[in-house]
Parts: C-alpha cells; structure tokens; sequence
C-alpha cells in the first residue's frame, strides 16, 4: 500500500477538507518531513484519480545555521551584554568571548554598553542599560514557529543582511480529491490478466484509466551529428534535383586527379605542403590511366585543344605524388572522365558530399579538413547563365534567395564566380560557395566531345551547420571540444526554414 500511513493520513484530511491542502502545512501539522508527504502524494497520483496534485511554489523564509543558534542561544550582542558585570569587563576579555567582536559593535550601535577608553588597567566595558529586549532573537524565533508574516518588510531584511534569514523556494502540492476519491485505497489494476478474464474478477476491480497522453521513455539510441543532418538535407535536394552521388570513398587521392587532371599547374601554390597534406607512404600512386596521362601532360607543357598550355616540363613523378585530397573536385574529375569513356556522350549530373583537407590555417571557422559539397552537370553547349539558373535553383532549396554573383578564379573554371546570399539573420552578404565552367583543358583530354561544357560549383557543410545551429566556433560543432549534449538536443535541421538556428 502505497506509504501506508501517511498517505492513509492524507485522504482522511482530505475528505475532512473542503478544497484541497497544502502538503506543506499538512506536513508541518503531522509533524513530517515535507519530502514524506510528497512521497505519499506522488503515490497516490500514480493510482489513477484519486486525487488531484496541482505543483506549486511557495516562498518562505527560513532561518540560516547561525540564524537557528541566535534563536537557541540569543543574538551576539545580547550575549555581549549578559556577559558584562556591573563592574564591567576589560575590553580585552570580552573580545575573546565567542560573540564578542561580533556582538560588541552592535551591543555598541545599540547603546547598550559603552567603553571607558580611560580605565586604568586599559578601555573597560560597562552597561548602559540594566536589560535589554532581544529582539533579533524574538524575531528569529517567530520566524522559526513559520510566522514570518509577523514581521515588517524592514525587520526581515535587516536579517537577511545579518545572513540570519534567507527566502527559500518551497515546490509544494496542492492536493485536492480526484475523480475517483476515497479514502480506502485500492489498487486500480493496469494490467487486463488472463486469470481476471477467466476469473471474471475483472468486473468489480478498479482499472487505472489509460494515460493516451503519457510519452513513451525516450529510447537509448544514437543521435545524428548535426553535420550529418544537414548533409542529409543536402543530399535530398540534390536527388530531387535529379543528381546522382559521386562515390567519393578515397581521402587519399593522387596528385594527378587532385590537380593535374584540373588542368592546375605542377608549381600552383596550392601544391605545396604548406596548403596541401603529401603523404610520405604510400608516397606515390602508380594506377594511373597513361594515355590520357600523357594528354594531360600534354596540355599542360605544350596546350592543344585551342589552348596553349602552360609551357613547362610537366613531370609525371609530380603528379604520382599522393595527398590527402584538397577537394573533391578530384572526385569528379573521376566520374567526368568515366562519362567520358561511355560513348556515344549522355547528359550527367554528379554531386559529391565528403571530406577534403588542406593544411591550413586553423581559426574559429577553419580546421585542416571540412566537408566539401560540390555539384556538377555536363551536357552540350552548357553557359554561364545555365550555372546561374542552377544555381538559383540549389540555392532556393535551402531557403536562399537573394543570390549575387562575383566574378573569381579557379585554375580549372573559366569563367569563374563567387555566390554570395543576403543573411537575414546576419544583416550582411554571406559568401555561400564558388563555382565555374570546367575548362576545356580539364575536359577534352579526357574524351569529351567539343560542344560539351560542364558546370560546377562547390560550398562546404560546416558553414550552413554552423549557421542553422547559431555555432560561432566551428570548434563547438567539431573534434574533441564538442559537448555531445548539444548533438543529443540538436533538433531536426528544416534547412529552407526560415534562416537561422531553429527556436530553442
Ligand atoms: O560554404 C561556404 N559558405 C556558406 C555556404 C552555405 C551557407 O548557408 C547558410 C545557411 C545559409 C553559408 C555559408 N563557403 C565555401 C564560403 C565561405 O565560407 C569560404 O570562406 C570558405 N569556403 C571553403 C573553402 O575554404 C577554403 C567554403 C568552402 C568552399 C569553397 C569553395 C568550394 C567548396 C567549398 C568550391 C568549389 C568549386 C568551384 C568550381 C567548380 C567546382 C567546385
């Protein structure tokens, strides 16, 4: 039985009470601890009905530790006095009392006591008064019998100053009778046994009615990094945009396809370890497709293709050389040149959404890795204005609207641009990704017929994650600083929601 007694207690008061009680009062009435009384209620709220439980908080004071010693024993300055004789006492003496020096000064201000500064044997302590009233003891002790009401707003401050009072918050029930109350409790059942039904027993048991509005216990699973459900939003706009993913499953890429393929020259700065991770072993990448390698070498020593090339000694152990890819534009050099191989040439659409690292340097939204997102479509007689429109369109999906381009430079786009958006939320231009038309350089050594052009662009993950969660320190959404809490109590990220960090 649910607390027996004390609960037993309770429902009595409560048929005996017209409205409901306060299970602090009942409490202090059954001279109980509060927390037994709120056990008994918590029981019998998870009987069913029987009662009505309504939390509630109520202020009241409460004496402090030294608060309850100066009600037992009475106020420092009161004791200073009791403790000084008719004769008086050296200063001396009574300052090693246990409340002299803090009873003095008030026993003082209250013109109790004063000091002969001219005695012989040093200041001598005398009475003013033949008797004082303690009223910081009365006072505390009215407070301790719960009629802190008594007091004036002033008295009770004056305490708390002296540390003797403080208000504490008081979370307490308001118990009132449930629909089903009675004071004889019986156990509703909440299970329908077999037995009950064979027995027939069930017909004169009281059900716990079924709570429909009670949540499940949350299961223990795991939690979607933020980075990951935003890349999940990502990757849905790109399939209803009708792209297809890039297998994007090698961080270790060749300098080769991370830059020659590109049509990036072998002395771009880009290629040196100062931006690039080169990896010591496997040092070199020995697969590479030679004929369209010597295209590419080709092209860039001498041009073709109407180009004339970059004219230098393009060395093939350069571009054997393999790193940690710096983008995944590597990746769709790949699948460009796979297309390429499938004659006779059919439209694509490629995206591509995974890590790419570059050594550089770290800063509050910069780590040596990120997670690329890049699109690209091929198809004949692609422009600019293609790459705009579509553009537009990926941009629109994820709520972006106001768009503006700015001319840029990439060693394997020409023409190039920078995409900016307005940001409500920030009041300013954000650059939201790069972008360009693949050079016919990069192109049509791999195989591509003339009048194909393909059209690209790249943003990273981290930064819209960072901007939908309201992150400032890239640090907070990534590595080893990450509390998880904030990934557990990361919701649902609605990406074309309206802009900034979802109401918390
Ligand atoms: O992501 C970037 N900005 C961004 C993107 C989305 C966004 O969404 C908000 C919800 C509204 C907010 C911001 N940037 C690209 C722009 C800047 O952050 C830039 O400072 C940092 N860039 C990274 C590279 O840093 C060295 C972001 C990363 C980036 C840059 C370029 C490409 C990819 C990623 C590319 C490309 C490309 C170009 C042509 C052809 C193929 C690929």
């Amino acid at each position: 039985m649910a607390d027996g007694p004390v609960a037993e207690v309770l429902l009595r008061r409560l048929e005996a009470a017209d409205g409901g009680l306060d299970s602090a009062e009942v409490a202090a009435e059954l001279g109980l601890e509060h927390q037994a009384v709120v056990g008994a209620v918590k029981s019998l709220q998870a009987l069913g009905e029987i009662i009505e439980a309504e939390l509630r908080s109520t202020k009241r004071w409460e004496l402090t530790g030294e608060g309850e010693e100066i009600a037992r024993e009475g106020s420092h300055e009161a004791r200073v006095f009791r403790s000084v004789p008719p004769e008086g006492l050296p200063q001396s003496e009574l300052m090693r009392l246990p409340s002299g020096k803090v009873g003095f000064s008030k026993a003082m201000s209250n013109k109790w006591i004063r000091v002969d500064k001219s005695a012989a044997d040093g200041p001598r302590v005398f009475r003013v008064v033949d008797s004082v009233e303690d009223e910081v003891q009365r006072r505390l002790q009215l407070v301790r019998g719960g009629q802190a009401e008594k007091l004036g707003e002033k008295e009770r401050s004056e305490l708390r100053k002296r540390k003797l009072l403080t208000e504490v918050t008081l979370k307490t029930y308001w118990v009132s009778k449930g629909g089903a109350f009675s004071t004889s409790i019986s156990k509703q059942e909440t299970d329908l046994s077999p037995e009950m039904i064979s027995s027939g027993s069930w017909r004169d048991r009281p059900f716990k009615p079924y709570n429909f509005s009670a949540h499940g216990v949350l299961p223990e699973c795991g939690h979607l990094h933020p980075l990951l459900k935003v890349r999940t939003q990502f990757r849905q706009i790109f399939l209803e945009m009708g792209f297809t993913e890039m297998p994007t499953d090698n961080y270790i890429e060749s300098s080769f396809w991370n830059f020659d393929a590109l049509f990036q020259p072998q002395q771009h700065p880009a290629r040196d370890q100062h931006d690039t991770f080169f990896l010591r072993d496997p040092a070199q990448a020995l697969q590479l497709p030679m004929d369209y390698v010597h295209r590419v070498k080709r092209t860039h020593s001498q041009g073709g293709y109407g180009s004339q090339g970059y004219k230098y000694n393009w060395k093939l152990d350069e571009a054997r050389k393999n790193l940690l890819r710096t983008h995944t534009t590597s990746a769709s050099a790949r699948a460009l040149y796979r297309l390429a191989q499938k004659k006779p040439f059919t439209p694509a659409k490629y995206f591509s959404i995974d890590r790419v690292f570059r050594n550089e340097t770290l800063d509050a939204t910069h780590l040596a890795e990120f997670h690329q997102i890049e699109g690209v479509v091929a198809d004949h007689g692609l422009t600019l204005g293609h790459l705009m429109g579509v553009l537009r369109e990926f941009f629109t999906k994820l709520g972006i609207t106001q768009l503006r381009f700015k001319p840029a430079y990439n060693p394997y786009t020409e023409p190039s641009m920078e995409v900016f958006s307005y940001h409500q939320g920030l009041k300013k231009w954000v650059e939201v990704g790069n972008s360009g038309v693949f050079r016919p350089e990069m192109l049509l050594p791999m195989g591509l017929p003339e009048n194909v052009s393909v059209i690209a662009w790249g943003l990273s993950l981290e930064r819209p994650t960072m901007i939908k969660y309201g992150i400032n320190n890239i640090r907070e959404l990534v590595g080893h600083k990450v509390n998880l809490q904030m990934v557990y109590d990361s919701p649902l990220c609605r990406l074309d929601a309206e802009q900034g960090p979802p109401p918390t």
